[in-house]
């Protein structure tokens, strides 16, 4: 017969283990547009709002070329982080942006010669080549480490630690260009929100159709 402290032992590592699993939590967040449409390639994240340190950028991105396209079309990434532009088309591009925040020109080039570029600045870059006017790419920096993109279904789960928030959204084709943001606080859990967009019709599909 087990003891009495035995099994409060038992009780009091359930406990430990239930606290540890609740506070990894995170949030889900759906995002729509006005007709209540799923929005795909949304871009959300959190902000630390409550003094919180955030963790370096740990992650590099790829946008490569494949059939005169970029992919993907948008992309999110930590300030300060790379993104490598590998090339999968027989012909070169000419990769360029004027976006403030990281102004730059890829010469011709094929495979994976191109340099990585650093985006060292919060904001939104647009890619283009000089070669193929069609092209374009979104890049959002943010200044967070919890980001993510939403998928087919508008949902994107982020997961980070506890505590105050803004929670934040931005698409390529949002009416007016800026991010919406709602005041968010996570605990134990999972927190859920949602955004409704005002979306432009898309002006950023490249017709590859004949490639
Ligand atoms: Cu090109």
């Amino acid at each position: 017969m087990p003891s009495q402290s035995l099994i409060r032992s038992a009780a009091f590592t359930a406990l430990c283990f239930y606290g540890v699993a609740a506070a990894a939590g995170g949030i889900t967040v759906h995002v729509a547009d006005a007709n209540g449409k799923p929005v795909a390639d949304a871009v959300v994240y959190l902000e630390a709002d409550g003094g919180q340190p955030i963790p370096k950028p740990q992650k590099s991105a790829e946008i490569s070329q494949k059939g005169l396209k970029f992919i993907p079309l948008v992309t999110v990434i930590q300030t300060g982080s790379k993104i490598y532009f590998p090339n999968n088309d027989k012909v070169r591009h000419h990769i360029y942006s004027f976006s403030a925040p990281h102004k730059f020109d890829q010469k011709l080039y094929s495979g994976t010669t191109a340099d990585p570029q650093t985006f060292d600045k919060p904001g939104t870059v647009v890619l283009g080549c000089n070669i193929h006017d069609k092209m374009i790419a979104f890049v959002r920096i943010v200044d967070t480490p919890y980001f993510g993109k939403s998928d087919a279904g508008g949902d994107v789960t982020l997961d980070a630690p506890a505590g105050k928030y803004v929670l934040k959204a931005w698409h390529p084709d949002i009416v007016g260009g800026n991010a919406q943001e709602q005041a968010v606080r996570l605990a134990d859990g999972t927190a859920s929100a949602s955004f409704k967009f005002t979306l432009k019709p898309p002006s950023t599909e490249p017709d590859a159709q004949a490639y």
